[in-house]
């Protein structure tokens, strides 16, 4: 240790725009580079924070441009502040996934992760940052308002003034009287996942002469697929592809959707296609899962783990109960009921599991937006969603596109589809959800063709463990038979607004699992444009993404 340094007291003015969304504050990069801007948020979260003096805090991120410079702002910061010890990832780099089990493994007080996710790295492109809780998850609602008034009303931030860490080789280092670790960003995790699954299983698997791809987008999951897939596993090698984290992601779009890993779709659909095709996005916490002629919706994609999680050795005794996001469907409630375990359903945002992970009421999460995981760390988890698919075909011994026959023709099949319009102008999306909200006393009992409107409401959510109440979660439509159309408005995206509109139908009938998804839908889509006036207020006449 060394001596503690003088403690450097910045004066600033606040910035008005520093509430942070969905998952923390996401920003265009060059926002996050205008002077005090990030110190300033960085500030406010060690405000927001009790207790914290001599502990330690993880600090990682996806490894995008600006993500170097914010980590040696923030280790300055954190040593002026009094943390006593600082767990970074060699390069800065730690998945959001990653991050989380760091935090409860070496029990830190907290953590930041530097991220935006899966929208696109670079200085024209999108930056952002999240405080992460002692349990290894996104701070609630409580926390980030706190940073949010603390952000209005800054005056000044505390750093020191110290030379620039050395954060590419392991080892320890100190910045006065507090500790900087420099660790591997691979290790806890990768020990993490080879305690859940069965990799001996999924290795006889890959010796089979089982193949995969999985695209790691020239984001942050490469370093962490290369060691567990082609290293732990004896998956061929070139299994991962675009392995190697970028600051500009290789000028990709890390989002494992079907947009942009449209290339693995249409390998999946073709003569050539691996047994299996995954991707995970920026950070590491979605996941995308393809088997050889079938798309697994990230809906479906939760539902089946829960059905079958108790194939991988660390979930053999069953699971406490599904917690999933309301827009999200309802496939895994209906496995849920099977199981006769707990089916929760929480505003979108991981941090709202946080508390029944917690509390013991579920084990395994999800999301629509290809997110799922489990109480193994408080975020979802890309890897982990593809090690379990791994898990349950080694087990099975069936293909990807047989198990989800199987579960449908078990479960019903819910046809989901999402629409986004993406950046569009606020005004006119807030007034699309405005005149919503001024239609709902009126719906109930409407007819629309075959559709009968059987409820419609603004979700609010009560946690059950904290009592903290949530409201104007997303509108919702729901239909008589288990129709829903769902509106909401993005809490992630960087530049005006993104309106989301959710469409599921539930068929029960397993001679009409055959349809085209946006064929099967294509009534309630009518319907949500009619009921929403969506091209009116938005000037599109269509989608710009379909998922
Ligand atoms: C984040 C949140 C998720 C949420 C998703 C989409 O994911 O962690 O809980 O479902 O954004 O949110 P929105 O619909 O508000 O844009 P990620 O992967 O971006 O961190």
């Amino acid at each position: 240790m060394t001596a503690p340094l003088p403690i450097k007291t910045v004066a600033t003015k606040p910035f008005n725009d520093q509430r942070p969304g969905t998952s923390g504050l996401r920003k265009k990069t060059r926002v996050f580079q205008q002077p005090h801007y990030l110190a300033n948020f960085v500030q406010s979260i060690f405000s927001s924070l009790e207790g914290f003096a001599g502990k330690a805090l993880v600090v990682g991120g996806d490894g995008r441009f600006f993500n170097r410079e914010a980590i040696q702002l923030i280790l300055k910061m954190a040593a002026a502040n009094g943390f006593g010890e600082i767990i970074v990832g060699r390069s800065g780099i730690l998945s959001t996934p990653a991050a989380s089990a760091v935090i409860r493994h070496d029990k830190a007080f907290g953590g930041i992760v530097l991220s935006a996710s899966h929208n696109p790295g670079g200085p024209d492109a999108d930056f952002g940052i999240k405080y992460n809780i002692s349990n290894g998850g996104p701070a609630p609602e409580k926390i980030t308002e706190a940073i949010f008034a603390h952000s209005k009303a800054i005056e000044s931030y505390k750093t020191v003034e110290a030379a620039d860490i050395d954060i590419d080789s392991l080892g320890e280092t100190f910045i006065g009287a507090t500790k900087v670790r420099i660790i591997d960003p691979v290790a806890i995790y990768r020990d993490l996942m080879a305690s859940l699954f069965d990799f001996a299983a999924i290795r006889a698997l890959f010796a089979s002469g089982f193949t995969m791809k999985f695209d790691a987008m020239s984001a942050v999951t490469g370093p962490y697929a290369k060691a567990i897939l082609e290293g732990d596993l004896g998956a061929a090698p070139g299994t991962v592809l675009n392995g190697e984290p970028l600051p500009d992601f290789g000028h990709h779009h890390p989002d494992p959707n079907l947009v942009h890993c449209k290339h693995l779709y249409d390998l999946a659909m073709s003569d050539a296609s691996p047994d299996i095709c995954a991707a995970s996005d920026g950070d590491g916490d979605r996941n995308l899962v393809i088997g050889r002629g079938q798309f697994v919706t990230p809906s479906d994609s939760l539902a089946i783990i829960a059905a079958n999680a108790h194939l991988a050795p660390g979930y053999k005794s069953g699971i406490a109960g599904v917690a999933r996001s309301m827009p999200t469907s309802a496939a895994a409630d209906r496995v849920a009921h099977k199981l006769h375990v707990g089916m929760y359903e929480t505003p979108t945002g991981w941090k709202f599991f946080g508390n029944l992970l917690d509390a013991g009421k579920v084990t395994i999460c999800g999301e629509e937006s290809a997110g799922a995981g489990s109480n193994h760390v408080r975020e979802k988890d890309g890897l982990w969603a593809i090690l379990m698919w791994l898990n349950v075909l080694a087990a099975r011994k069936q293909s990807v596109k047989e198990i989800v026959r199987a579960h449908w023709a078990e479960y019903g099949r819910n046809y989901y589809s999402r629409h986004d319009y993406e950046e569009v102008a606020t005004e006119g999306a807030n007034a699309l959800v405005a005149a919503l909200r001024a239609k709902l006393p009126t719906l109930a009992g409407q007819q629309f063709g075959a559709l009968t409107v059987e409820s419609a409401d603004d979700f609010a959510y009560l946690d059950p463990i904290d009592g903290s109440m949530s409201r104007q979660q997303g509108v919702r439509i729901l239909f008589a038979g288990g129709s829903r159309i769902v509106y909401r408005l993005s809490g992630t995206g960087t530049s005006g607004a993104t309106l989301r509109v959710y469409i599921e139908r539930y068929e029960p009938d397993a001679a009409r699992h055959d349809l085209e998804t946006q064929a099967a839908l294509a009534d309630l889509i009518a319907l949500a444009e009619q009921l929403a006036d969506i091209s009116k207020h938005t000037g599109r006449d269509k989608p710009s993404v379909i998922t």
